[in-house]
């Protein structure tokens, strides 16, 4: 039974409710929200027992408990993933009513959840008011909360597709789509798979649960910039039939499947045998007013911004980001390192069983979700932990080991700020990604020593470990519209010059075995109150606005130049379509 409180407010979703109100306790509140809605099905879904409704949750931070009618369906612990409940046997309890959802939302971090935080409380009864407490994280973005993707509600047969697993690879001028599906809710089912070109023709097809599809004079599917038609995917059909006493039941599901292999050699990245240099971007999910929340228009207009860069690739730093983002990645080229929510792992406390354990099941729903996207072409477990400390060792070695034993097809990684021969979990990854502040964090003001510097990180990386590198963050705070030359710090100068002595070591490394450059950050995000940010990091190439700075156009004349030197273009750089 619940009880209607005095205080209920309007509150959209997909959005964190942070920025939503003028109200300084909601901004930063920590602790339990309540949200709910009513919401009448159609009366099929309630009448016809065949049918399994299912409440889909898209993401929701952090930790969450869903009830449907005021019965409890569902709790899910983690802000970035989805989850679901089956409540078609609720609504047909009480058909008469509207269906009531409501779901409960804490963003309280703590030393196991991922990413990790403490509440501290101030017991110094002359400096704080009775229960002052403060939430301590590690990381240097806003831990805006809410339902930050779309809730769904949608039906499946009684008997249904699950789950199904695409894994691509090619032999000449022809493609293999290695496949499985899986069925729940039926005792035996008949499946039938057609992989469709973009046409809508037919190229490979059987009648298997499982197997290999062959496709002639295949397609691959190549990232942007690599080839004249990036992005190209084909359409898997999965039907299902199954019959039981009652009913006969049918599903269907189409999967966009790229075809392309992915392999890192000592100096290299092969997508589709062939080099691939990451000239890229790390982001945030981060915008004014809905701040996590799921954002069509910027999500659009950030694609836009990145392909006018001639970025080929990105990192979904620091967490795993709407799938509606990968499918766009899927359908332009874009690469994406995906990242799990395993940022600011720093207190010894986070490196034990109960974290692990937690670790491990993110990586679960991280790469069921993520899977069949053939523009994942890593994963990235963590970012900036402790690794020098002991427990870094059996921590990474585990997570690592897991992660290759899910997903045999993807190498995997994670992000580093240790010195490289105190790093403990550097043996167990397949690509070192290492993040590097010279002249910001290390010698302030000092861009003449970026290159030494530089170098030596490089050298010391690929000396020990003999594996290929990606700077996987580089960069500097500027606050648009300073300027100072001679440059200095925060300006846009300073910026620029950052940039520039940067990607002259990059130039010469890249040839050797550097396999990548992802700039910190695409764009200014918020980040918690500080004195070392400015109403957020604005270490953006862009604004939070989306508007660039000098160091834009910068990065975009050196991205063509990669882009010309090492790809293909695409054809519409060529033929370009009057605006
Ligand atoms: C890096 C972190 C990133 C920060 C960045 C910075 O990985 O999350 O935002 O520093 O301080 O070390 O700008």
């Amino acid at each position: 039974m619940f009880c209607q409180t005095d205080h209920v407010i309007d509150m959209p979703v997909p959005a964190s409710y942070n920025d939503i109100t003028q109200d300084p306790t909601l901004r930063d509140f920590i602790g339990w929200v309540w949200y709910e809605r009513e919401v009448t099905v159609p009366a099929r879904w309630i009448t016809d027992e065949g049918i399994r409704v299912v409440l889909r949750v898209g993401s929701a931070h952090y930790y969450s408990v869903v009830w449907v009618n005021g019965v409890k369906v569902t709790e899910h612990e983690g802000g970035h993933l989805p989850f679901e409940a089956e409540i078609g046997t609720l609504l047909r309890k009480e058909p008469t009513i509207p269906c009531r959802i409501t779901i409960a939302v804490n963003n309280t971090l703590t030393l196991h959840t991922l990413p990790p935080g403490s509440i501290q409380y101030m017991n110094d009864s002359t400096r704080y008011p009775d229960g002052f407490f403060v939430q301590n994280t590690n990381f240097d973005f806003y831990n805006y909360a809410g339902i930050h993707r779309p809730v769904l509600l949608y039906t499946t047969p009684k008997a249904y597709l699950d789950d199904i697993t695409v894994v691509t690879d090619f032999k000449d001028n022809t493609g293999l789509v290695r496949y499985s599906v899986s069925v729940q809710g039926a005792a035996s089912a008949t499946v039938k798979v057609t992989l469709m070109d973009t046409g809508g023709h037919c190229v490979a097809s059987s009648n298997e649960p499982s197997g290999v599809l062959k496709v002639a004079d295949v397609n691959l599917w190549w990232p942007y910039l690599m080839h004249e038609n990036p992005g190209y995917l084909y359409s898997l059909e999965v039907r299902l039939m199954a019959t039981d006493e009652r009913s006969t039941y049918e599903d269907v599901y189409a999967l966009p499947v790229g075809i392309r292999t992915v392999n890192v050699t000592s100096n290299q990245f092969l997508i589709n045998n062939k080099p691939f240099y990451f000239h890229g971007v790390n982001k945030h999910e981060d915008a004014d007013i809905r701040g996590k929340g799921l954002d069509w228009p910027l999500v659009v207009k950030d694609f836009n911004l990145i392909k006018w860069l001639g970025a080929n690739s990105f990192r979904t730093s620091h967490y795993p980001y709407a799938e509606e983002i990968l499918q766009m990645c899927d359908r332009h080229g874009i690469v994406v390192i995906d990242e799990s929510p395993g940022v600011g792992i720093k207190d010894i406390r986070s490196f034990g069983n109960a974290s692990l354990t937690h670790h491990l099941a993110v990586m679960d729903e991280l790469v069921r979700r993520d899977k069949n996207h053939p523009s994942v072409v890593m994963w990235s477990v963590a970012n900036e932990p402790a690794s020098e400390m002991p427990p870094a060792e059996n921590y990474f070695k585990t997570l690592i080991l897991h992660t290759k034993a899910l997903d045999p097809t993807r190498p995997v990684t994670y992000i580093t700020d240790s010195n490289y021969a105190r790093d403990k979990g550097a043996p167990f990854v397949d690509v070192i990604c290492v993040n590097s502040y010279f002249s910001w964090y290390h010698d302030p003001g000092h861009l003449e020593l970026i290159s030494l510097q530089l170098n030596t990180q490089f050298e010391d990386w690929y000396g020990k470990y003999k594996k290929p590198i990606i700077q996987s963050e580089y960069g500097a705070d500027a606050v648009p519209g300073i300027h100072n030359d001679p440059p200095v710090m925060f300006t846009e100068e300073y910026q620029k010059v950052v940039l520039q002595n940067y990607h002259n070591m990059f130039d010469q490394k890249r040839k050797k075995y550097v396999i990548g450059e992802l700039i910190w950050n695409f764009a200014d995000f918020m980040t918690t109150q500080g004195i070392t940010r400015v109403v957020g990091n604005k270490k953006g190439i862009f604004t939070r606005q989306r508007q660039p700075k000098a160091a834009a156009f910068l990065l975009k004349e050196r991205y063509w130049k990669l882009a010309n030197e090492t790809g293909t273009l695409p054809l519409w750089t060529k033929y370009p379509c009057p605006l």
